[in-house]
C-alpha cells in the first residue's frame, strides 16, 4: 500500500523552473540543483510536466517520441541523475503521460500519412458526413473544429486539442500495447508516479456521433464506459506491478460518480483524480473566457459535495488550486496586493488540511501572482493566442479581450520561477524564454523563506499531514455551509477531530464553532495567536485549524 495519503506532490513545469545552462529555458540539471529546496519544503514526490521529444507547439503535451528526452531539457543521463539524486533525498519522480494523443510529428502519424494502413488505424480517421459536413460537430478545446484534413485524402483526423495533437485510437489493442510499453520504459528507469493527461477522454465509442445538443461534443467522448476497462488494463500491464506507485488521472469535465469509480482501491484503476469543477466558478455560463468574479457559494458547494461523496464512498481526490493551465490562485481567489501573504496562506490551508492528496504548483509556495502583461505579444500559449483571435472576431474591443487574457491565460502560471531579487529572478543568466512577472523584486523564494512568509506556512502544513492521521486519513464533513464568507469543514478519525476555518474575504467576519472546540488546540494559524471562543472573529483571509483529541 502506497502512502500517498501522507505525501504532498510538487509540480514542476520544466521550461520555467530553473535554467542551468543559460539558454533561457529551464532544464533537468536545473531541477536537480533545486532538490534541496524541495526537500526542505517537505516534498516527497515531484511531478514533471512533459520532458519528452516534442515540437513544443503545446509546450511538450504534443509528443513526437515518448522515450526520448527533449534536448531543450537535457539528456537521458541528466534524467537518470535526477532520479538518483532525488532518491537520496527521499523524493520520487512522477512523469506526465500524454496518452490520449501524439504530436503529428510522431513517427506513427508520419507513417499513417505516408499511407501505412497499420498506422492509420492508430488514429481516429473518418470521412465527411453524407451532406459534406465534418465527421462530427465537435469543437477543439483550443478553439475551432476538432477535425482536420488528413493529408491529401478525403479523410479527417480527430484532434480534441491543437491541430498538431492527433487523438489516438485506443480501441486498437496494438496502440494500447505500445503505450503500455512506454509506461514500462519509464518505470524501469525508477519512475514511481504517473500523471495521465486527459485520461478520461480515451474511451471513445466506435461510431463517433454529432453532439445532438449542438454543444461542443464533450458528452460524446468524456467518461465513456470503456475508460474504466482501459484503466484496469493499463494498471495491470504497468504501474500496478509496483505496489508503491502513485497515479493521478487528469479528468476533463468529469463527474463525482465516475471519479469514485476511478479511485476506489478495490477497482484497481488509479490512486486519485484531478477534477476541475472548482476552477470553473469564475466561468460565466460555462464560458472560460468570460469576465466575471468567482462565485464563492458555488465553490464551497463543490468542495463539500466532492469532499463528502469521496469520503463516504472511499474515493480519493487530488487537491489543487494551481497548475500550468490555471491562473495563479492568489490572484484569482485571494488578494494579491495588501493581503497576498495572508490569502496565499489561507488558500493553502483550505486544501492541505482537506481529504485527498495536495499538489503544489511551482511558485505557489512563495505566493507567486499573475503577471498582468500589457500586450498580447507577451503571451505565448497556443490556446491564448487562438482565443485572442476568436474574441476579437466576436466583436469585443482589444481592451476587453486583454482584460480577459490577463485573468484567464494559461501563461499566468508559466512565467519563470522567482528565486531571488537578482537579474531574471535567478531563473537564468541568459534571455528567459518567457518574460518574468514584474514583481520578482518583492516576491521571490529567498524572501518568502523567512518565518512569516508563505513558504514557511506550506512547510508547516506539509509536516502536519505527516504527523496527524486525522489530516491524512480522516473523513470529511461540511460545516456551516451557508456562511457568506467562511469555508469551513470538519475532519474526523475515531475520537480525533479537526475543524478548519477559512475566511475568503478582506472583511472581518464571525462564525460559531461547536462548543467543545473552545478547549481544542490550534494546529496552524496565519495570524498571531488568539483565545478560542464560541463565536470566533476572523480577520481578513484568516485561517486556523482547531484539533480536538
Ligand atoms: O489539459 C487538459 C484540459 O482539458 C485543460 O486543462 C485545458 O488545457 C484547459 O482547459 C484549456 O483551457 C491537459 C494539459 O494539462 C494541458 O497543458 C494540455 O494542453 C492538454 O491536456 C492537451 O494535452
Amino acid at each position: 500500500m502506497s502512502d500517498f495519503k501522507k505525501k504532498v506532490i510538487y509540480q514542476i513545469y520544466p521550461k520555467s523552473f530553473n535554467d542551468s545552462n543559460g539558454d533561457g529555458v529551464g532544464d533537468l540539471p536545473g531541477i536537480t540543483q533545486k532538490l534541496p529546496y524541495l526537500s526542505a519544503l517537505g516534498i516527497e514526490m515531484i511531478w514533471l510536466s512533459p520532458i519528452y521529444a516534442s515540437p513544443q507547439k503545446d509546450n511538450g503535451y504534443d509528443i513526437s517520441d515518448y522515450c526520448q528526452v527533449d534536448p531543450i531539457f537535457g539528456t537521458m543521463d541528466d534524467f537518470e541523475k535526477l532520479v538518483t539524486e532525488a532518491k537520496k533525498l527521499g523524493i520520487e519522480i512522477m512523469l506526465d503521460m500524454v496518452l490520449n494523443h501524439t504530436s503529428t510529428e510522431h513517427i506513427w502519424f508520419k507513417k499513417a500519412l505516408a499511407g501505412d494502413k497499420k498506422y492509420q488505424d492508430y488514429y481516429l480517421l473518418r470521412p465527411a458526413q453524407a451532406d459534406g459536413r465534418l465527421p462530427t460537430n465537435w469543437v477543439s478545446k483550443f478553439g475551432g473544429p476538432a477535425w482536420a484534413r488528413f493529408g491529401q485524402t478525403d479523410l479527417y483526423y480527430l484532434h480534441l486539442f491543437d491541430v498538431t495533437q492527433a487523438d489516438l485510437n485506443w480501441r486498437n489493442p496494438e496502440v494500447r500495447k505500445e503505450l503500455y510499453q512506454v509506461v514500462n520504459f519509464w518505470r524501469e528507469k525508477g519512475v514511481h508516479g504517473f500523471r495521465f493527461d486527459v485520461i478520461n477522454l480515451i474511451g471513445k465509442d466506435e461510431v463517433l456521433l454529432d453532439d445532438p445538443t449542438g454543444g461542443d461534443g464533450k458528452p460524446m467522448y468524456t467518461d465513456r464506459p470503456l475508460v474504466h476497462e482501459y484503466l484496469k488494463e493499463l494498471n495491470e500491464a504497468t504501474f500496478g506491478k509496483n505496489a508503491t506507485s502513485v497515479t493521478v488521472g487528469e479528468m476533463s469535465a468529469t463527474s463525482i460518480e465516475n471519479c469514485v469509480l476511478y479511485t476506489q482501491p478495490q477497482r484497481k484503476e488509479l490512486s486519485m483524480v484531478f477534477n476541475f469543477h472548482h476552477l470553473k466558478v469564475d466561468y460565466l455560463n460555462g464560458e472560460k473566457w468570460s469576465d466575471s468574479p468567482f462565485d464563492f457559494s458555488q465553490l464551497k458547494e463543490l468542495f463539500h459535495s466532492w469532499g463528502e461523496a469521496m469520503s463516504e464512498q472511499n474515493g480519493w481526490n487530488a487537491l489543487f488550486w494551481n497548475n500550468h493551465d490555471q491562473p495563479r490562485a492568489v490572484s484569482r481567489f485571494g488578494e494579491d496586493q495588501q493581503y497576498r501573504i495572508q490569502s496565499a496562506q489561507m488558500l493553502a490551508a483550505t486544501i492541505h488540511l482537506s481529504r485527498g492528496t495536495p499538489y503544489i504548483y511551482q511558485g505557489e509556495e512563495i505566493g507567486m501572482t499573475n503577471p498582468n502583461f500589457e500586450a498580447i505579444e507577451e503571451y505565448q500559449d497556443v490556446e491564448t493566442l487562438n482565443m485572442y483571435q476568436e474574441l476579437i472576431k466576436s466583436g469585443l474591443g482589444a481592451d476587453q479581450v486583454m482584460r480577459r487574457i490577463r485573468a484567464k491565460s494559461r501563461d499566468n502560471s508559466r512565467t519563470p520561477m522567482q528565486w531571488n531579487a537578482e537579474k531574471n529572478a535567478g531563473f537564468t543568466t541568459g534571455t528567459p524564454w518567457m518574460k518574468l512577472a514584474p514583481n520578482y523584486l518583492e516576491v521571490n523564494a529567498e524572501m518568502e523563506q523567512g518565518s512569516t512568509g508563505v513558504y514557511a506556512f506550506y512547510q508547516e502544513l506539509i509536516a502536519l499531514r505527516k504527523k496527524y492521521a486525522v489530516i491524512s486519513d480522516g473523513s470529511y464533513e461540511k460545516y456551516e455551509s451557508d456562511h457568506p464568507s467562511v469555508y469551513a469543514y470538519l475532519r474526523r478519525l475515531g475520537t480525533k477531530r479537526l475543524l478548519v476555518l477559512n475566511n475568503f474575504y478582506a472583511e472581518q467576519t464571525e462564525i460559531v464553532i461547536p462548543t467543545e472546540f473552545v478547549r481544542g488546540n490550534v494546529l496552524i494559524h496565519n495570524y498571531a495567536k488568539k483565545k478560542l471562543e464560541a463565536v470566533m472573529t476572523l480577520r481578513p483571509y484568516e485561517t486556523l485549524a482547531i484539533y480536538l483529541d
